[in-house]
């Protein structure tokens, strides 16, 4: 499995730095986000190295559908009953930090801010 060695995300893969972890399994690893910015705040990661969606392809389809098929189950067990977010930073535009592929889950109990709101 391809890791690399200076990704914070892949040393929380490897059990080399502490994360606080909801779901495990053999392709993605879900824990809480460490600057949560809702009352539910989870990242949701394939285990493989993929810097970014740009990135991503049909060799990661497994752990994609992964992150996407478990993110309502974990929203809910972790608080978030009532609605939550998925948002996929992507590259410089997209304010990505760090440069391993990751789902935030963002969920309440109360509504979140107006962020992608419709417009009146
Ligand atoms: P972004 O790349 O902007 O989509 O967000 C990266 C997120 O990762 C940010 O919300 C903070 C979080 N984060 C950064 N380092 C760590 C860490 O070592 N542990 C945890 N749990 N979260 C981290």
């Amino acid at each position: 499995m391809t890791s690399d060695a200076n990704c914070i995300f892949c040393k929380i893969v490897r059990g080399e730095i502490p994360a606080k972890k909801v779901h495990e399994d053999e392709h993605i690893l879900a824990f809480h986000d460490v600057r949560p910015q809702a009352p539910v705040h989870l990242l949701v990661i394939p285990k493989v190295h993929v810097p970014t969606l740009y990135d991503a392809n049909l060799n990661h389809q497994e752990a994609l559908g992964r992150m996407l098929a478990l993110a309502g189950e974990l929203a809910r067990k972790e608080g978030a009953a009532d609605g939550f977010r998925v948002i996929i930073n992507t590259g410089r535009v997209g304010h990505q930090e760090v440069y391993h592929l990751h789902m935030h889950v963002l969920g309440g109990p109360e509504p979140l801010g107006p962020m992608l709101a419709r417009r009146k």
